[in-house]
């Protein structure tokens, strides 16, 4: 009886709101400038069309469907062009390069019988679309009042990423391109796709088939953590690639939505999977090697590539033809971690080095650098690489991808390369995000919610030596050990990814803790709940100070 009476009473309380927008002060990442009207909203309900310059065709559809799927209202679109049918309203997304004056910037205009987003890029105008659809609620309806108002909105940094890593756990197709919709609802704009490692190649390629038919597949994965003993396998085989023309459809998907993606082919080292393929790249070719299947560094069990000119043709080979599928500036040669003892331990290594004049073994891994470089050079790409390729001399047009601290971030700024930060602490969300012993399996210490959100970029140094302008931003690295299913992914990327996209995206006085909690509850968490993805749900227990 009670709990029919409290339905009655909820709806009744409900009904009047039902037309009201969310609050124009939920938005995240806050953004730049929001100017509120006193009074005034436009109606937005079935008869609103959505009119757009041809530019934007792509995201005219984009917003369609998520308002679709948001709210039920199933908008008519036509381009600006055509003669206008009478509509009541229009959401109008306008290409205009004169009011805009920053790279992936937008306008939203809420006034007179018009929604109006402008922006000179795709960015633009997908982040315009994504501030709009958060003044929309969650759930069904017929219209909605959504309060005149006028937003200024640009990024803080230009390189805003996430990374992940689908070797030691591959995720299905429909996952990769949820996760890029989690980046364009975050206003990120690069996709950071770690495609090769010690335990696996993930993606296809036609001209070496045993990375595929070899290299793709291992017998068995760990379970549990690689410190704990005895360690267990499930004995199973597991693995699988992205085929070219899933890798296009990625592509396509993420282009419409504003985001690059990087690929990344992890070289000199962390390549077991290449060299259980094709022994003959290896510093012991005499040998056969399994890809790996336990976790850790894979150094000392050999993961190596031998500077021979079969191993040079092999990548010029591999880079270029996986070059030509990705239509971004930039391709991740890795470069992390790379072991010198079987170089050492390799006559052939050891004659490479000596003929060509180099100092040692890092002058031979920036040797093998430079020679990708020149590889990619000549399908008009830049090279990314880890912080590692630093420990020779290197050309400033390589971006250096920093997951060590500060100090090498000031390092890699004062040697002329662009930076990208992505220090372990905190930016990698395969960390912890609690101290309780029952929390689900992860490595390497804690990263709370709070020290994400306190991260920041430039560090102070920089600003003194006025070499800020280097670190263009910064990226969380989500290595997937221990991450076997979507659901753990997003557990570990939620809410922590939402406090980088406001560290990235919003300036820097903005930032404010107590109202980010406070955006995440009222805002961000019912959109979690409404994409059906998992989170970390205890952010406010967990703190540094924990
Ligand atoms: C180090 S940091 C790695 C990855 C691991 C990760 C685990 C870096 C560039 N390489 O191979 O997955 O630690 O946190």
């Amino acid at each position: 009886r009670y709990r029919l009476l409290t339905l009655v009473l909820l709806l009744g309380l409900a009904i009047p709101f039902r037309s009201m927008a969310q609050s124009i002060d939920d938005i995240m990442p806050i953004p730049v400038e929001v100017m509120k009207a006193r009074r005034g909203h436009v109606t937005i309900d079935g008869k609103t069309q959505i009119v757009f310059d041809r530019q934007f065709a792509d995201q005219a559809v984009y917003l369609r469907e998520l308002l679709a799927a948001q709210t039920g209202l199933k908008l008519k679109s036509q381009a600006t062009n055509q003669t206008i049918t009478k509509a009541s309203h229009r959401i109008r997304l306008v290409f205009d390069t004169k009011s805009i004056t920053k790279d992936e910037m937008y306008t939203l205009t809420v006034s007179g019988k018009d929604v109006t987003i402008r922006a000179k890029d795709t960015g633009g105008v997908v982040y315009g679309i994504q501030t709009l659809l958060q003044l929309f609620p969650l759930r069904q309806v017929k219209e909605v009042k959504i309060p005149d108002v006028t937003i200024r909105d640009y990024p803080r940094f230009a390189y805003r990423g996430m990374h992940l890593d689908v070797v030691r756990h591959m995720f299905p197709l429909t996952f990769i391109k949820k996760y890029i919709d989690y980046l364009a609802f975050h206003k990120m704009n690069t996709f950071h796709w770690h495609l090769t490692d010690d335990q696996g190649w993930r993606i296809e390629i036609e001209s070496y088939p045993k990375l595929n038919t070899i290299g793709s597949w291992r017998d068995s994965t760990l379970i549990g953590h690689f410190k704990a003993a005895p360690a267990r396998y499930d004995g199973k085989r597991y693995g699988g690639f992205y085929t070219k023309n899933e890798v296009r459809e990625v592509i396509r998907y993420a282009a419409v939505r504003g985001i690059t993606i990087i690929p990344e082919i992890d070289i000199p080292g962390h390549s077991r999977a290449t060299i259980a393929a094709y022994p003959e790249f290896s510093t012991r070719p005499d040998t056969t090697w399994n890809v790996a299947y336990t976790w850790g560094m894979y150094n000392r069990q050999n993961n190596v590539l031998q500077p021979n000119p079969a191993t040079f043709q092999f990548l010029k080979t591999v880079f270029q033809e996986v070059a030509e599928l990705f239509p971004g500036a930039y391709f991740h040669l890795g470069g992390d971690e790379t072991s010198k003892m079987w170089w050492k331990a390799d006559p052939v290594s050891q004659a490479f080095i000596k003929d060509h004049k180099l100092k040692d073994e890092k002058g031979l891994q920036t040797y093998f650098v430079e020679q990708v470089a020149g590889y990619l050079a000549a399908k008009g790409k830049k090279v990314i690489g880890w912080h590692e390729i630093l420990e020779g001399d290197l050309n400033t047009t390589t971006l250096i991808m920093n997951w060590g601290g500060e100090k090498e971030g000031i390092a890699a700024a004062k040697r002329g390369h662009q930076v990208i930060m992505s220090p372990g602490k905190p930016l990698y969300f395969d960390h912890y995000q609690s101290k309780d012993p029952n929390d689900s399996l992860a490595i390497h210490g804690y990263n709370p919610v709070d020290a994400v959100y306190a991260f920041e970029p430039i560090p102070d140094t920089l600003h003194k030596l006025n070499l800020d302008k280097y670190m263009i931003g910064a990226q969380g690295n989500v290595w997937t050990e221990y991450m076997g299913s979507p659901a753990k992914v997003e557990y570990m990327i939620f809410p922590r990814m939402t406090a980088l996209s406001e560290v990235l995206w919003s300036p820097k006085e903005k930032k404010d803790y107590e109202d980010f909690k406070r955006r995440l509850k009222t805002a961000i968490i019912p959109r979690y709940t409404f994409w059906k993805a998992s989170y970390f749900p205890s952010f406010e227990q967990w703190t540094m100070e924990k």
